[in-house]
């Protein structure tokens, strides 16, 4: 049986679990979640599955899959049915495309404002030596340095008006593109749909819906997935551990996350 290493909250592996479950492959979970700086609880060799040592991880028939949007393709090669890739190689060019746009800026960007509203509180309750480890221990230089710029500075961090400006550009594309068509790729629910659902879910989870109430066929779009069967098993049941901090932490931030997406 496939096994996925994840953990709830995580926006890469919830959108691996939404195609899992939406092909309705079984698989065996293994939580793997270092997100709060428990750098222990790392399986042992877990570099081997991930060099960076981050989740989502697939294994199946003694491969091990890292990289989530890596992950979407893999599973869509190897479970073709039900399809979520359209068929024809324009069609796929767009909806590659999308995908690009997370690798491209997004998920960094969406780390950076999480750092910024609620990660930064969460390290600096633990033990000081415990977050040293945890960053000592960190594969990614760029992810490493952003976040040391983003613990210190916080709401005033100069990586955060750019990071929220990239999902005010984000959101806006794609309510733009779901005026005339009910996927982000025409007719087809697509993997460019799985994997870029989560972001809405994630700033959803910071209190920021009300900057985006205008974009009404992306809070369409956004329903629609969401009201899913699949959804609700594979993200809404799996929850989020820190969703009380993220209410209260984006409730606080709230003003200046919104001077920041409404500037010029
Ligand atoms: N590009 C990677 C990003 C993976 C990633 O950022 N994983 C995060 C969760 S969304 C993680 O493992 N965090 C653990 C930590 O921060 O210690 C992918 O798409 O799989």
């Amino acid at each position: 049986m496939l096994t996925l290493y994840h953990y709830d909250r995580s926006t890469a592996a919830q959108r691996v679990r939404l195609i899992l479950e939406e092909k309705n492959i079984q698989w065996k979970s293994i939580i793997v979640d270092t997100a709060r700086g428990d750098v222990d609880q790392l399986p042992k060799d877990y570099h081997k599955l991930n060099p960076k040592g981050l989740v989502p991880v697939v294994i199946n028939e003694d491969s091990a899959i890292p990289e989530s949007l890596i992950i979407l393709e893999y599973l869509e090669d190897k479970f073709p049915k039900p399809s979520f890739r359209p068929k024809d190689p324009e069609s796929i060019a767009k909806m590659r495309l999308w995908l690009n746009k997370i690798s491209d800026g997004i998920h960094v960007a969406s780390r950076t404002i999480g750092v910024c509203i609620v990660n930064r509180h969460i390290y600096n309750e633990e033990k000081k030596s415990k977050i040293s480890e945890y960053y000592s221990k960190m594969k990614d230089n760029v992810r490493k340095k952003n976040d040391q710029i983003n613990i210190e500075f916080g709401l005033d961090s100069p990586l955060l008006p750019e990071a929220v400006k990239a999902f005010k550009n984000l959101f806006e594309e794609m309510d733009y593109t779901l005026k005339n068509t009910p996927w982000l790729v025409g007719d087809t629910y697509s993997l460019a749909d799985i994997a870029l659902v989560v972001y809405l879910r994630r700033m959803e989870s910071f209190m920021m819906s009300p900057l985006w109430e205008n974009l009404k066929h992306l809070n369409q779009w956004y329903k629609l997935i969401s009201s899913r069967p699949a959804y609700i098993e594979s993200v809404t049941k799996w929850g989020d551990i820190t969703e009380e901090k993220r209410k209260i932490n984006g409730l606080e931030a709230f003003s200046k996350i919104s001077k920041f997406w409404n500037a010029k």
